[in-house]
This record gives C-alpha cells, structure tokens and sequence, in this order.
C-alpha cells in the first residue's frame, strides 16, 4: 500500500478517492498517525509550494483543503480513541480574521487522542469568545491557532484580555501555526509554543503533570 497514491489525491482534490484510500489504509492495518502524515499533512505542503510558486490558484487550494477534510474526518475516531477520564481541558480556535482550521483541527484530535476534553471555538474567533470559552468551561489550556501574519497579532489582544479579566493566572496559554515562533510566542506572553500537531498534545501534557 503506498501513501503516496493518497498524498496525490490529496493534492488532486479528488476527495472520493481521499475517502476511499483513506478507509482502505487504516482497514489494511496502517496506523493513523502515518496516514495523516505522510498521507495527508505532506500533501498539503505541497499543494502550499504550488500556491506559492502560482501553480495553483484558491480554488485548487479549496478541492485539496476540502479533500484532507474527507481524510480528516475519517481518521479522526481513530485519533482520538482513548477511554480514559479527561486529563485536562482545553479551548482551542484560530484567532479572529484567520478561517485556517485543518492544522487547528489536527492539534484538537492529537489532544483528544491524548485524553484532553476539547473545546473547539472553529475559525475568526474573537478575543471575547476565547475569554468566554474559557470562563465558562473553567479549561487548563487555551490554544490559539493563526496561519496569517496579518491575524497572528491578534494572539496578543487575547492574553492582554485574559489578564483585564483576572483569568491569566488561571489558564496556560499555548500558540501555533506556520509562522509563528517560539521567539514570537514568548514575545506576546504566550507561555508555550508548538510547531507541529505532536508537540502541541505533547505540550499540553506537560503543562497538567
Ligand atoms: Co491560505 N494562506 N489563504 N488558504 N493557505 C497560507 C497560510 C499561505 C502561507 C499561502 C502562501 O502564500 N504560500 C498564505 C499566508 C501568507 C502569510 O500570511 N504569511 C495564505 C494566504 C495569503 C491566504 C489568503 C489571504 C489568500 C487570499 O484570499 N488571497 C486567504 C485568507 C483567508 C482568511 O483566513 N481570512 C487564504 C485562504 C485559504 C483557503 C480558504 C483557500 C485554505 C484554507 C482552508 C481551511 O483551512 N479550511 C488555505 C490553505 C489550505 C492554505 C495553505 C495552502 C495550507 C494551510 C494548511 O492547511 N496546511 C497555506 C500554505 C502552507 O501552509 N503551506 C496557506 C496544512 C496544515 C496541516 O498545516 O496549518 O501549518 P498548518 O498546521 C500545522 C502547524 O502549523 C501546527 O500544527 C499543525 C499540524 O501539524 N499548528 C499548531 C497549527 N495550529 C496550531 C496550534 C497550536 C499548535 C500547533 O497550538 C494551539
């Protein structure tokens, strides 16, 4: 079985195929984190190169985001199969006028799959609604995820408001996306940065030991 047919429909945008390829490796026994790596997150680098160098245009880059979906949703139960008691909460959402969710939907079911209970805010979520979410659900860890630099800077507004609302002490804020930075995480007063999916669940583990 070779990964590398179901990266191409990834990038293809042939979501029936995702879904069918997709099926057919986690029922031939491939574990589900290789699916998503090396199935599905290495084509979306790709199709992120052909963006960048004008092969692809939105629409192309909508099929193929749509496609991993198909994939994700797929591969997702399969993530997250744990049966154990939350070991922790947390808010997650991509910050306000930033609507890229398939990396911030990757790090909710790596978390889930980890034993956290997820608070998924989806996508444009403004400091208010991440302040809220984490008041009312009393969660561990809020998670922000951006992939613009124009929305990144957000990411600050939000701690700044956690602390006129007296939570920041009460909840440990972690970021994430392709152009933020450790550097840049401490900059804002995040107290956590993860570059990828793995490290972020793995981060998060760390904070409630
Ligand atoms: Co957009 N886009 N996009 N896009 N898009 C990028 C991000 C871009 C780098 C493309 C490029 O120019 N090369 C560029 C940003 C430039 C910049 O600011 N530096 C860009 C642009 C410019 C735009 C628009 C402005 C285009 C336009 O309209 N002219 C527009 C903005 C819309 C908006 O948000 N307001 C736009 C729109 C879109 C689509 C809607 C078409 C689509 C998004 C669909 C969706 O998400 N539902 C899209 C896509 C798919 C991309 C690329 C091609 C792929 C992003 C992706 O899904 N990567 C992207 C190019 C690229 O990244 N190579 C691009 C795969 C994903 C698994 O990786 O999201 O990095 P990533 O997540 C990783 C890590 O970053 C990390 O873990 C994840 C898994 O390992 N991580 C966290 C993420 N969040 C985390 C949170 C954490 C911890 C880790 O803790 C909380």
């Amino acid at each position: 079985m070779d990964l590398n047919q179901l990266s191409q429909s990834v990038i293809e945008g042939n979501a029936g195929e995702v879904e069918r390829l997709t099926k057919e490796f986690l029922s031939g026994g491939i574990e589900p984190k290789d699916v998503l790596n090396s199935g599905l997150i290495s084509a979306m680098n790709v199709v992120g190169r052909k963006f960048k160098d004008g092969e692809y245009f939105l629409p192309e880059v909508l099929l193929s985001a749509r496609a991993m979906k198909v994939g994700m949703e797929i591969l997702k139960p399969e993530l997250s199969r744990t049966g154990v008691e939350p070991v922790g909460k947390v808010v997650i959402g991509t910050v306000k006028g930033d609507l890229h969710d398939i990396g911030k939907n990757i790090v909710a079911s790596m978390l889930e799959g980890a034993g956290f209970q997820v608070i998924d805010l989806g996508v444009d979520v403004s400091a208010d609604k991440f302040i809220n979410a984490v008041r009312e659900n009393s969660a561990n860890i809020l998670g922000m995820s951006a992939l613009l630099t124009t929305t990144m800077v957000s990411m600050k507004d939000v701690i700044q408001s956690l602390q006129e609302n007296n939570l920041r002490d009460s909840v440990e804020v972690i970021v994430g996306g392709a152009p933020l930075s450790e550097k840049y995480a401490k900059d804002i007063g995040a107290d956590g940065y993860a570059p990828d999916a793995t490290s972020a669940a793995t981060l998060c583990k760390e904070i409630v030991q």
